[in-house]
């Protein structure tokens, strides 16, 4: 099974992925995850991207196109692939099915997480994350059992720096104006399942893992 997490940032998209990659047994894989271990390896590609995600844009379809190809195509991709963050634009998801439909596969699920730009950003702002194990947080919704401290022993948590006001501003923008249009694209196809994902973390996972089934 291949499924899609779509959403707005903040709303929930790679906290729910976690829970459902490892419910269905398939690979997680978020295009802004790979995109910030690539910045803090300083690649090329990593190099190319800091601007962008700096700015809350996106960063071009031909380089983050053949970033996520080449995870899809990997030989750890399990019983399928979950994408949190990809396909964020209509070439992107053109690509994806192109490339889907040249290995005999196709896209199962696509899963609309809704929440208001008012919510997501309050979500954002208090957001806290672990550089080295991807855990993620909120200061009151989703609080680490020490302040400030990974659950995991990692150590102290980090601010993400796309999570300020303005660029949280810039990335809703980027979001409704060349993501959102992906739900018109996934409902004509007849995969799209809409969640309503502003509630509690557990409220939210059942509906995701009830509308992945
Ligand atoms: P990212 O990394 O994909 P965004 O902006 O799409 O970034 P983000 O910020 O990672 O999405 P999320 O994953 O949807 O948000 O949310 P999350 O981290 O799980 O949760 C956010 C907060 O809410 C946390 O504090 C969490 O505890 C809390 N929370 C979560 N779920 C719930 C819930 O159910 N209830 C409650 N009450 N709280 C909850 O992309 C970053 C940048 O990379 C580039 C772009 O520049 C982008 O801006 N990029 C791409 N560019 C081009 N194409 C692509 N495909 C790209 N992918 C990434
Ligand atoms: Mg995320």
């Amino acid at each position: 099974m291949n499924v899609i997490l779509l959403g707005p940032p903040g709303a929930g998209k790679g906290t729910q992925a976690k829970r459902v990659a490892q419910a269905f047994g398939l690979k997680h894989l978020s295009s802004g995850d790979i995109l910030r271990a690539e910045r803090k390896a300083g690649t090329e590609l990593g190099k190319k991207a800091q601007e962008f995600m700096d700015a809350g844009k996106l960063v071009p379809d031909d380089l983050v196109v053949s970033m996520m190809v080449a995870q899809i195509d990997g030989p750890d991709a399990g019983d399928g692939v979950l994408l949190d963050g990809f396909p964020r634009t209509r070439l992107q998801a053109e690509a994806l099915d192109a490339k889907l439909a040249g290995v005999g596969k196709k896209i199962d699920r696509v899963v609309d997480l809704v929440v208001a730009d008012d919510k997501v950003a309050g979500r954002l702002m208090g957001r806290r994350s672990c550089s080295k194990c991807g855990a993620v947080y909120h200061v009151e919704f989703n609080p680490p059992k020490a302040e400030g401290q990974c659950d995991n022993g990692c150590g102290e948590l980090t601010i993400r720096p796309d999570d300020t006001e303005e660029v949280v501003r810039q990335r809703l923008e980027t979001y409704h104006e060349q993501t959102a249009p992906l739900t018109a694209y996934y409902r004509d196809k007849a995969l799209l399942r809409e969640v309503d994902g502003a509630k509690t973390v557990d409220e939210v996972a059942v509906s995701v893992e009830s509308a992945c089934r």
